[in-house]
């Protein structure tokens, strides 16, 4: 009997550290150690029979059945080890990355010179408390021309100058309209800067585009004065285009009374760089202010005419030709 089940075990160490050895997975690992030592294992299985031994036999058989547990116990975590340490193995070479690879190379990008312009000139009014605001460049005939006090027999509503949709909307031709909607929701004190896209009907040649950018401002409060408007004018032009004379030359707008150009003198010559003057009563009645409480100033500029003044360029179709070699100049 003894010799029998001593056989048994020896035999089970046997099989059972062959397998383990053999085993090449964890999950392969697992089911040998449910099947050899879990609790419904083989080698509960013998202990079991051990009930039918003599009390001198149970010993010395019970301490072989705990080398044989033991022995299988240390084959499985030995083998566990090994296994594991080669699944980090084959992990890390799988997933190496080589760091001595060239990248990929991306070109890098610049900002285009217009709205480098519009940048600065944006960063300069909000510096003085102006807000930036925006507007749709799709208008209605009343906030393009109407509230703005540009009769129906003005030569701006001509259909040689303005590009009208078949709807009897129109492209902006200023951003004015941005201005009147934002006075419409807004009350005074009134500090508003309104960059972006116009339309005008014109041929393109060096000096002209269907499409420009233009940027405008608008001052509303009590007591401000042409004084107010020739300090901010002066500020924005030599923070743009540095300490140069400027002046200003009476002029005509339906939107300002009175209305005057500025002129910048530039590499000698005096060069018309801007429009403004104080907006009219007649604007601030249609907004719904006060003429008699509130005057306020305005001005406007093409964003397109201070990127050729500044950069000295020759023809406006320039800054729309996406030519690389003359982008990157900027
Ligand atoms: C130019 C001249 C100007 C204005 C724009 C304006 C706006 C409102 C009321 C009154 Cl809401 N005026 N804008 C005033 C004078 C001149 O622009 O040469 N632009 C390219």
């Amino acid at each position: 009997m003894t010799s029998n089940l001593e056989a048994q075990l020896l035999a089970l160490r046997q099989q059972g550290e062959q397998a383990i050895a053999a085993a090449n997975t964890l999950e392969r690992l697992e089911e040998l150690r449910v099947s050899y030592l879990g609790k419904k294992g083989e080698l509960g299985a013998l202990l079991r029979s051990m009930g039918q031994l003599s009390a001198e036999e149970r010993p010395i058989i019970g301490a072989i059945a705990n080398t044989v547990k033991e022995s299988l116990q240390t084959s499985l975590d030995q083998q566990r080890a090994t296994l594991e340490a080669a699944q980090i193995r084959s992990q890390l070479e799988a997933e190496t990355l080589d760091v001595t690879m060239p990248g990929i190379y991306r070109p890098q990008g610049r900002i285009h010179p217009l709205n480098g312009i519009i940048d600065r000139a944006l960063d300069i009014f909000v510096s003085m408390g102006y807000t930036v605001a925006q507007g749709p460049e799709m208008e209605t005939d009343y906030y393009n021309f109407e509230a703005l006090n540009t009769p129906p027999d003005h030569p701006a509503r001509d259909m040689q100058d303005t590009f009208y949709l078949p709807d009897g909307n129109l492209l902006r031709t200023h951003t004015s309209s941005v201005q009147i909607r934002y006075m419409e929701r807004e009350e005074p004190p009134i500090r508003v800067v309104a960059p972006g896209r116009v339309y005008r009907r014109d041929n393109v040649d060096a000096t002209h585009s269907a499409v420009f950018h233009q940027i405008e401002l608008l001052a509303i409060d009590e007591g401000l004065t042409f004084t107010d408007l020739k300090g901010t004018i002066k500020v924005f032009l030599q923070t743009i285009f540095g300490e140069l004379p400027i002046r200003f030359r009476a002029s005509y707008f339906p939107f300002t009374e009175p209305s005057a150009e500025v002129d910048l003198q530039w590499n000698g010559r005096w060069l018309e760089v801007m429009g403004c003057g104080m907006v009219d009563p007649n604007v601030l009645k249609a907004v719904r202010y006060d003429p008699e409480i509130y005057t306020g100033f305005a001005a406007g500029f093409g964003v397109e005419r201070f990127a050729m003044v500044l950069h000295q360029m020759d023809d406006i179709r320039r800054l729309y030709a996406s030519d690389l070699r003359f982008l990157q100049q900027f």
